[in-house]
């Protein structure tokens, strides 16, 4: 049992670090600037800008490659101890190999790395973020097994230029929203398996980078790496033995699929995954099963490589087995799994987010079961609205989120930080400026993208001084409360 049933004040230790995320697409802007090449959100939101909500895309975005030393202001402001970025690959190599490397991105990073440090703020490093070099996606992008080379080259550069001043790095963020929905995607009308395929190569290319990393540079730099996964939890709907089933298949095929060959004893991907997809593609008459198997070196190379887990956590989804035919071969066919949320959790700006705390405790408590306490970064968690400063929601959610972690924290979790995403509003992706997480405003339509302070930005400002989420701000019908 767990629950804030006594009035004992938790706070988060001394050492424990707070930041905020953001990624290049999202704020950067300056897509063409100073030798960097298209990735293929610029070709895509250029190509289809009627797909993109109000057609704002990264074209300037915040124009953060421009005002970074406001961001670092407000960073300040927050008093933050460390701020998550992602690297462009199309700034630092522009025709994606290690032919060409371009003086004038790597000085951009620089720049905004010192005045970090300049002010005692930790760089959090993302190296890849969802845009990938146009010219890499020409040749299969992650469903090309060179790109296990092409990335670990890349990483090279980063590594050599930046490791002695960045001590965390993240390989990759949420393999599964790269894979899944970007080649899963019917839409995209990708080859049948290029999902899974994406899913062998990607999580390799990882571990090739965390290899190098440890071989060449952990000695002397200290630093650790590690990979950003989307982990939100996944409830049965209600207690059926139907309904647990589809939440356990949910579970191993959203989260068991990249946790498994990482920090499970016998490495490689679940057992249940690989059966149910290897059946399925019998039936489908394919002569070999559409998740790619790994060899005894390949499962060799995963295990173990990630010195934490970072951890993306937005929302609780609540699963029932699957009442739609899914196009056949698919993910979503695989998987088999109706997935909603509960129908009285406060609804945010975007569809897939609700509000739902506890979550955030069962994942937590599910990995140290699963995968004996790894050490866990959030590494992103955040909350949507319209425009408008006066945030309460998002204020109440942060702060019902951290005291839930606090629990987790309490109940064994060796819970390193938490960012908060994100620092401001910024491109979010297919959804332009329509859906907002920042703890700053953005203006988009100011020539100089002004940024004003939220009220969730004060109280997470607060939040850090203290060390103390409290439970004040959290309704009491959200009160954790859940056996
Ligand atoms: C993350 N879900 O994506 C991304 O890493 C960010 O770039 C993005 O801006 C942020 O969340 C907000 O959307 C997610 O369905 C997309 O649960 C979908 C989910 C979670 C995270």
């Amino acid at each position: 049992t767990y629950g804030y049933t006594d009035n004992k004040v938790r706070r988060f230790k001394d050492g424990f670090m707070f930041g905020v995320a953001t990624s290049a697409y999202q704020i950067e802007g300056a897509w063409n600037e100073d030798g960097k090449s298209e990735s293929v959100w610029d070709r895509y939101t250029h190509a289809h800008p009627e797909d993109i909500a109000d057609r704002i895309n990264g074209d300037v975005a915040c124009d953060s490659y421009h005002r970074y030393k406001r961001d670092v202001q407000m960073l300040r402001e927050l008093g933050v101890d460390h701020y998550r970025f992602s690297v462009a690959w199309t700034r630092i190599l522009p025709t994606g190999f290690k032919d060409e490397i371009n003086e004038e991105g790597l000085r951009y990073y620089e720049n905004l790395i010192d005045e970090l440090l300049k002010y005692n703020i930790q760089p959090m490093v993302t190296l890849y973020h969802f845009d990938m070099p146009q010219s890499l996606q020409d040749l299969g992008g992650w469903t090309n097994p060179l790109i296990v080379n092409w990335f670990e080259d890349y990483a090279r550069v980063l590594f050599d230029r930046f490791a002695s001043k960045v001590k965390y790095w993240i390989t990759i963020n949420q393999p599964s929203s790269v894979c899944v929905d970007g080649f899963g995607d019917p839409a995209l009308n990708v080859k049948e398996n290029g999902d899974y395929t994406c899913v062998k190569y990607i999580l390799l290319a990882h571990a090739k980078v965390y290899r190098l990393y440890e071989n060449q540079f952990k000695s002397k730099h200290k630093g650790s790496v590690g990979i950003s996964l989307d982990i939100n939890w996944i409830d049965p709907y209600n207690k059926t033995t139907e309904n647990d089933e589809a939440a356990e298949r949910a579970r191993s095929f959203k989260i068991g699929l990249y946790m498994n060959p990482i920090w499970s004893k016998h490495g490689d991907f679940p057992d249940k995954v690989k059966s149910i997809i290897a059946k399925k593609s019998e039936k489908q008459g394919l002569e070999q099963s559409r998740l790619p198997s790994l060899s005894a070196d390949e499962i060799k190379l995963l295990k173990g490589s990630a010195d934490f887990l970072g951890m993306n956590h937005y929302t609780t989804f609540l699963a029932t087995p699957a009442r739609d035919e899914h196009k056949s071969p698919s993910f979503a066919d695989d998987l088999g799994v109706h997935l909603t949320h509960g129908a009285e959790w406060i609804a945010s700006k975007s569809p897939w987010l609700k509000n739902a705390p506890y979550g955030i405790y069962k994942a937590c408590v599910n990995i140290n079961q699963e995968y004996d306490y790894p050490p866990v970064f959030i590494t992103e968690h955040g909350w949507s609205t319209g425009p408008g400063r006066r945030d309460t929601r998002r204020v109440a959610v942060l702060t019902a989120y951290l005291a839930a972690l606090l629990l987790a924290v309490e109940d064994g979790t060796e819970l390193k930080g938490y960012t908060a995403w994100s620092l401001m509003d910024n491109v979010e992706w297919r959804a332009g400026t329509s859906e907002r997480f920042g703890l700053y405003e953005v203006d988009f339509d100011s020539a100089n993208r002004t940024r004003l302070v939220r009220t969730s930005g004060l109280v997470y400002k607060h939040i850090i001084e203290s060390r103390d989420p409290g439970d004040g701000w959290m309704p009491s019908s959200y009160r954790i409360n859940v056996s």
